[in-house]
């Protein structure tokens, strides 16, 4: 008997392919490709390390809000019926940390905009927001930036090992409130214990989400705005 967590999407490879200070140097736009964005601290480099399943994949910041390059990972996904998938996995930098300098402050920053509208290879963003706390403006304005693009952004909630249950159905009700969005759209995840990270039969997950993604063919998601 296979189990559960073999009938659906699942990681099997993960490297890091490389940074990038500017657009110019972002590798051949060969992989349909994923953004994770978020404020600083919210978690990008946790979730990739956990969704990958290695540890040191992606660096832990000690120091928030200081390094702004992309950081460009690829994944290797497999579905026992539809076969394996590499796709693209790009760490952007975090923004609105309040002890970075002025300008990387305020906005998301001229490189995540640059990537963002001109990067062809870009599917979907993957925006991450803290589930303790409240959307920020400069995470709708990605949501913005994506849809003036047509593209899907995927809001995943993290730190939900840090809730209780209750307090977990609220953080996607209020999430869902404000994005004007169905409860359903929001993906609660923890790097922590692996919550929401897999592909369940009836739940989804990170997965399953990344999956659909970056099908060949049209970007569309059960779970994005
Ligand atoms: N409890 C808990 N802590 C988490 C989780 N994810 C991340 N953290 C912690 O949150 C802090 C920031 O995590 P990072 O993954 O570095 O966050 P980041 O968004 O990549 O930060 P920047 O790269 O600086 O923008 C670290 O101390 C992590 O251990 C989670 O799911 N649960
Ligand atoms: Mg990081």
């Amino acid at each position: 008997m296979s189990s559960a967590k073999n009938r659906g999407w699942r990681v099997v490879s993960a490297e890091f392919d490389r940074s990038a200070p500017k657009l110019a140097a972002c590798p051949p736009e060969q992989l349909p490709e994923v953004a994770v964005a978020g404020r600083s601290n919210v978690g990008k480099s946790s979730l990739l390390n956990a969704f990958a399943g290695q540890r040191g994949l992606a660096r832990v910041s000690r120091t928030p809000g200081r390094t702004q390059l992309l950081n460009f990972f690829r994944i290797g996904l497999r579905h026992p019926g539809h076969g394996d998938r590499t796709i693209g996995w790009v760490d952007l930098p975090g923004y609105g940390y309040a002890a970075a300098p002025r300008s990387i402050r305020e906005g998301f920053g001229p490189m995540i905009e640059r990537y963002l509208t001109e990067r062809t290879a870009l599917r979907a963003l993957i925006l991450l927001i803290d589930s303790r706390r409240q959307i920020a403006d400069s995470d709708l304005q990605l949501i913005e930036a994506m849809s003036a693009r047509r593209l899907p952004t995927l809001v995943v909630a993290t730190k939900a090992d840090k809730l209780s249950k209750s307090e977990r159905g609220l953080v996607t009700k209020n999430f869902a409130e404000v994005l004007g969005a169905s409860p359903r759209d929001i993906l609660l995840t923890s790097a922590s214990t692996g919550l929401g990270l897999g592909d369940e039969p009836r739940t989804g997950g990170l997965a399953y989400e990344v999956a659909q993604l970056t099908a060949p063919g049209e970007a569309t998601t059960s779970s994005s705005v």
